[in-house]
């Protein structure tokens, strides 16, 4: 394992990565409010956010060999914001809300729902320059939001999971297993998005009498 002390304090550095992402979650969650609040479909169904650990961050340094002096352009993910969606057309509206934002830049934008990676991976990537106000200063913190469907969210989290014990190298028939579940949750996402007019007619009178019931 490389080296850690290229940081002089792992927790310091860390902090303002911590900040971003309780930020962005708090204020990522209020887009969903707002839509419930006003009965339209949320074009976001839930937001979850992570820091990279020390650990996992030497690790893909190491894996792509990159540089001490490197880290905050080799390793964008260090703050990682995931937003799940019903459908993939919330995920393109959401994308667009994001980027049309004033509290963050978007550096640039990963998309591969249009290009899936070779492995089966769908998702939308935006990479994001968030100012984080600390006591005294300002700290630019990069971090990747990830945009998908719950389909996409299920393989990627279920690939992932395997990712650790064969270290990408899968055997052929999980391989061949994992190829044909990316396919299918591909369908999975177009066949709900063919019926997501009904879909969102049922969801928006269920949160009604939902509401009117709580009412009462
Ligand atoms: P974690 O935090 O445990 O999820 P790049 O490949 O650098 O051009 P990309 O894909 O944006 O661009 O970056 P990178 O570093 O390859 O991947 C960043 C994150 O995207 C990963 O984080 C995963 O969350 C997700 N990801 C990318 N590719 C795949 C994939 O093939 N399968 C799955 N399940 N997830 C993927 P980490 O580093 O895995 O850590």
């Amino acid at each position: 394992m490389i080296a850690d002390n290229f940081i002089e304090d792992w927790q310091v550095f860390l902090a303002p990565y911590q900040q971003a992402v309780s930020e962005l979650k708090l204020k990522l969650k209020q887009i969903r409010q707002e839509y419930q609040a006003q009965h339209l479909h949320a074009p976001i169904e839930f937001v979850t956010g992570r820091v990279k650990s020390k650990e996992s961050i030497l690790e893909k340094m190491e894996v792509r060999q990159i540089a001490p002096e490197d880290i905050l352009i080799g390793v964008q993910d260090i703050a990682g914001i995931r937003i799940m969606c019903q459908f993939v057309e919330d995920i393109y509206y959401t994308a667009d809300l994001l980027s049309k934002r004033q509290d963050f830049k978007v550096l640039l934008i990963r998309d591969y729902i249009a290009n899936h990676k070779p492995s089966g991976y769908r998702s939308y990537h935006m990479v994001i320059e968030y100012p984080v106000q600390r006591a005294q200063e300002v700290i630019p913190v990069i971090c990747e939001i990830q945009i998908r469907t719950l389909a996409m969210n299920f393989w990627a989290t279920i690939e992932h999971s395997l990712n650790y014990k064969y270290q990408g190298k899968y055997p052929d028939h999980i391989l061949k297993r994992l190829e044909r579940a990316s396919e299918a949750a591909f369908l999975l996402d177009e066949e709900m998005s063919e019926i997501r007019n009904e879909i969102q007619e049922a969801t928006r009178f269920f949160e009604k009498r939902h509401e009117e019931r709580n009412k009462e």
